[in-house]
C-alpha cells in the first residue's frame, strides 16, 4: 500500500494516531510531503524515527529549509551594507517567527553529532516526487512544482525556495494523466468544513489537514491504492 501525508508539523500524538489506524507494514510505503518539525515540540524526534525506516519517503518543505538555513547552509552576504551575523539573525528570525523556536530548544538538547546528521539527511531530501499507483500517475510536493519554476517564478530566487515556499500549488500546470498532491496550505484555504478535511478538485488534492494547528487542525492520511482517508482523532 502507498501512503501520503503532510505537514505533521511536531505533533506526535497525531501521527501516532494515524500510523496506529493505517497499520504500515514493511512493504508499505510512507510518504511524507514536508514540514515535519515546528510549532508542535516533536519534530526532531519523527524525522530520527524516519531516517530509520526505510520505507518512509520525505520531502523537504519550507519549515526544515528555513532551519536549514538559520543553522546549516553557510550564510551568503548579498548587499553591502550586511554582514553575516545580521544574515543569520534574519534567517532565525524567519524560522521562530513560524514556529521554529520549539525546534531550537530541541535541539540545544541533543548531541551535534546527531543534529549534524539531520542536518546532513535533511539538506539532501528531493522536492518533488513521481509515483505510480495501480497506473495512476501522482506527482508528490510540498508548495509548487520543480519543473515549473522557470515560468512561475514571480518572488521566489530559486528552485528550491519555489517548491518549499509557493502557494500556487492548485492553480500549477501538470500533464492530464497526473494527480497533483501538495501540503503546505491547510485546507480551510479552499473549503469550510470542521474539522480540516482533505481537499480535492479534479487532478488536484490537498493533504495538508491543519496539523500544525490546535483543534479543528488534524493529521489527514491518503491511502493511494483506495483512495481512502484516514484522519487522527486527537
Ligand atoms: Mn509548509
Amino acid at each position: 500500500m502507498t501512503y501520503v501525508m503532510s505537514d505533521i508539523h511536531g505533533n506526535q500524538a497525531r501521527f501516532e494516531d494515524v500510523m496506529r489506524k493505517i497499520n504500515l507494514q514493511p512493504e508499505d510505503t510512507l510518504y511524507i510531503l514536508g514540514d515535519v518539525i515546528d510549532r508542535f515540540p516533536d519534530g526532531i524526534k519523527m524525522i530520527r524515527q524516519f531516517m530509520k525506516m526505510p520505507n518512509v519517503k520525505m520531502l523537504l518543505g519550507n519549515h526544515e529549509h528555513m532551519m536549514l538555513e538559520a543553522l546549516y547552509y553557510p550564510i551568503v552576504v548579498k548587499k553591502p551594507w550586511d554582514n553575516e551575523d545580521y544574515v543569520r539573525q534574519d534567517k532565525l528570525k524567519l524560522w521562530y517567527y513560524n514556529g521554529g523556536d520549539i525546534t531550537h530548544y530541541y535541539l540545544k538538547h541533543i548531541r551535534k553529532a546527531i543534529r549534524q546528521e539531520v542536518f546532513e539527511f535533511l539538506s539532501n531530501l528531493p522536492l518533488n516526487i513521481y509515483v505510480e499507483v495501480n497506473g495512476q500517475k501522482y506527482l508528490l510536493i510540498h508548495g509548487g512544482v520543480e519543473a515549473n519554476f522557470e515560468q512561475n517564478n514571480y518572488k521566489h530566487d530559486d528552485k528550491v525556495t519555489y517548491a518549499v515556499w509557493s502557494r500556487q500549488s492548485r492553480h500549477e500546470v501538470i500533464p492530464d494523466d497526473t494527480i497533483l498532491i501538495f501540503g503546505h496550505t491547510p485546507t480551510n484555504h479552499f473549503q469550510n468544513d470542521e474539522p480540516l478535511k482533505l481537499w480535492k478538485n479534479e487532478n488536484y488534492i490537498g493533504i495538508d489537514c491543519g496539523c500544525g494547528y490546535d483543534s479543528p487542525g488534524r493529521l489527514c492520511c491518503l491511502r493511494l491504492d483506495d483512495m481512502q482517508e484516514f484522519y487522527s482523532d486527537l
